[in-house]
């Protein structure tokens, strides 16, 4: 292969440490991706409002459904040239997870292992828990937590488009910085039920993958093999980090024995350590937490 593949990544704040610039669960998708299957690669942070004018200038066709053009994308016009819309770049992250798995079909890690029409069931029904935690579309609470603290962490002009282009989605048209409770308990109890059932969701599917052979023992949702909803997973989790620490700890502590007095409801299920640590503490010791891509600067493509 001549050149490895670009991951475009938005630009986040300058203030943000290296290592939690990409904060997107859409973006880190295929960074965790990248550094799971030890891939090596380039990126580039796209701020906001740069990238309609990036992609069209390639031929990316808008999207049918959801922001009109979106990131993650990845650039190698050697192996897209026939599969994406402009010939060098293609998008949309579940995309891009098969492609990379066709790409490198002997890597250790395939976000859809065979067999390949079980991985996909596995990872529609994973997204759609997790969606349920933390987006709006879905009745997830999440996003009360998450989205105002997202503009505190953008470049000034992908806060100045994050912030109108999110009020503009919101039925009264309130800025993405006001999406909390007054009293941000309410949003952690708001999201308790959809976590729990997650927690109970991974558990019993892992459980039930290494009793079938599915994977060895191990954290992930098919024991000690990795898939696209683990990846998804951790995609949440460095959201919740981006948002602050302290939300990553309270977060992996839901369900957990130690989890602070008060939290938990009467007759809810208490694990030792929660599913969900397990995973995240995977990713973090094979060291696929941290990976970045070597930057690289892709220009406007001119007419
Ligand atoms: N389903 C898409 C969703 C991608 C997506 O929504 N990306 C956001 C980043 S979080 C984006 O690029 N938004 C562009 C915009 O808001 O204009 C995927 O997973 O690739």
């Amino acid at each position: 292969m001549s050149s490895p593949p670009l991951s475009l990544k938005r630009s986040t704040s300058w203030t943000s440490p290296q290592s939690s610039q990409s904060w997107s669960p859409n973006t880190l998708k295929t960074r965790l991706l990248l550094n799971a299957k030890a891939i090596p690669y380039t990126e580039q942070y796209v701020s906001y409002p740069d990238i309609a004018p990036l992609l069209t200038s390639y031929g990316v066709l808008p999207n049918e459904k959801g922001y009109t053009f979106t990131l993650p994308a990845i650039y190698h016009p050697e192996t897209v040239k026939d599969v994406g819309p402009g010939g060098q770049i293609m998008t949309e992250s579940t995309a891009i997870a098969h492609h990379l798995d066709s790409l490198y079909p002997s890597s250790a890690v395939q976000a859809f292992p065979e067999p390949k029409n079980e991985s996909t069931v596995l990872w529609k029904e994973a997204e759609h828990h997790l969606r349920a935690i933390v987006f709006q579309q879905e009745e997830g609470k999440g996003y009360r937590l998450l989205m105002p603290q997202i503009p505190l962490i953008l470049d000034d002009r992908g806060s100045e488009y994050f912030i109108r282009t999110r009020a503009e989605t919101h039925p009264q048209h309130i800025s993405p910085l006001q999406w909390g409770s007054p009293n941000p308990e309410n949003d952690w109890s708001a999201i308790r039920p959809a976590v729990l059932a997650y927690l109970k969701y991974h558990e019993s599917t892992r459980d039930a993958a290494v009793s079938a052979g599915r994977g060895g023992q191990g954290p992930f949702l098919w024991g000690d093999k990795v898939t696209m909803g683990d990846i998804y997973l951790v995609s949440v989790l460095v959201w919740f980090r981006s948002a602050g620490e302290e939300m990553l700890d309270r977060f992996l502590a839901i369900g957990e024995k130690d989890e602070p007095a008060g939290r938990k409801a009467e007759g809810e299920p208490v694990w030792e350590k929660s599913p969900v640590r397990a995973v995240w503490d995977a990713f973090g010791e094979k060291g696929w937490l941290e990976g970045v891509g070597e930057p690289r600067e892709i220009p406007l493509k001119s007419a």
